[in-house]
């Protein structure tokens, strides 16, 4: 069988936004803060992660003030038109968005790359956050992100499926949604946040974190809600929603990226199969040459490219969490996911 779609993903110009750019962006970022600063004074907020606070809207803790934040949810709920044959890759953050990203990437974009000099290759030369823009980023891009409308657009999100714009819900496209075991993604999520908010803002410890996140206080949290609601719609509707996870990927990537690229309508043909594409793909994506690629440069002010490839590995939270704190997430997904079959 031949692969027929794989050089049907629509161009993105894969460039670094340009310093004019990143002010145009912020100038309407500062409009957005501004067109619904009143629509969330009455809405119950706790201290936020990264920036002063969490909001509790529809159901789910967003971050305000920010690049990714209830403004500019609820500016992608005003103004964001899906199309049927895009794609979305929807996760909390530090579940391996960019990860998933690459792979997803590479996946669609691999006739277009491939009789080119491997060192073209956009995932050799930009970070996987440049190559798939977010939907949530989408409202601040001054120039559309993509040119060819009419191809398949790819796109990723960690919006709530509740809080999803209507036209991605209407409009029948395919949803990959990847989650990770809470531990994991807490402690990727502790040091990220650390990063970021650096020394000036003050360090959040382990223990502090760890208390928000077990009442369901993290960003686009609670997490369980975030993960059940996907998983749920997943089963009602296999054909439109993916649901993997993070661990699954690491134990056998060769398989899932194959799972993936079938159910994306990207398979692989038995040419390619023969030809290794598949482990070629997985390699370039893998956290060695992701982490290389990316160690240097910054991918917003005050963000490294690199802060997005700590280790990569799973169950590294037993070098951070206590047993006590282990053993609490461990019963409240327990409780939660009660009858999902969902395992880390
Ligand atoms: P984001 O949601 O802010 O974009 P995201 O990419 O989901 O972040 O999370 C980063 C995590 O994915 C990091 O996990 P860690 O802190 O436990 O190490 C990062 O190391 C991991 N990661 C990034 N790239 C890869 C990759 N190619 N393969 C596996 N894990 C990866």
């Amino acid at each position: 069988m031949s692969a027929p779609t794989a050089s049907n993903a629509s161009s993105i110009s894969i460039v670094k936004p340009s310093a004019e750019e990143i002010e145009r962006r912020r100038a309407k970022l500062s409009l957005l803060f501004d067109r619904y600063k009143d629509k969330f004074t009455t809405l119950p907020k706790e201290n936020g992660w990264i920036v002063e606070n969490l909001y509790m809207y529809q159901g789910f803790w967003l971050m305000s003030q920010s690049l990714y934040s209830l403004e500019t949810v609820m500016a992608a709920q005003d103004t964001f038109q899906a199309h049927p044959n895009d794609i979305y890759l929807v996760t909390l953050p530090k579940s391996g968005t960019t990860w998933i990203k690459a792979l997803v990437f590479a996946i669609m974009n691999r006739n277009r790359y491939k009789n080119k000099s491997l060192s073209t290759h956009p995932l050799l030369i930009s970070n996987p956050h440049h190559c798939v823009p977010f939907v949530e980023d989408e409202s601040l891009r001054t120039e559309p992100s993509y040119l060819d409308a009419h191809s398949a657009r790819l796109f990723a999100t960690h919006i709530p499926y509740t809080l999803l714009p209507q036209s991605i819900l209407d409009s029948g496209c395919r949803l990959v949604y990847m989650c990770r075991n809470p531990k994991d993604l807490l402690v990727s999520l502790f040091h990220f946040v650390n990063k970021v908010r650096g020394k000036s803002r003050g360090l959040m410890t382990i223990e502090e974190l760890f208390h928000m996140f077990s009442k369901g206080v993290s960003p686009y949290g609670p997490y369980w809600d975030h993960v059940k609601a996907y998983y749920n719609i997943s089963l009602e509707h296999p054909t439109r929603i993916l649901f993997l996870t993070y661990e699954s990927m690491k134990l056998d990537t060769v398989n899932n990226v194959k799972r993936l690229a079938e159910f994306l309508g990207f398979p692989f043909t038995e040419e390619e199969n023969a030809k290794g594409v598949v482990e070629e793909i997985v390699s370039l994506c893998s956290f060695e040459n992701l982490s290389e690629v990316n160690k240097h440069g910054n991918f917003l002010v005050g963000v490294p490219n690199n802060i997005f490839f700590r280790e990569g590995k799973v169950g590294n939270w037993s070098n951070h969490l206590t047993s006590e704190m282990s053993q609490t997430l461990d019963q409240i997904t327990n409780e939660k996911f009660n009858g999902l079959d969902i395992s880390f």
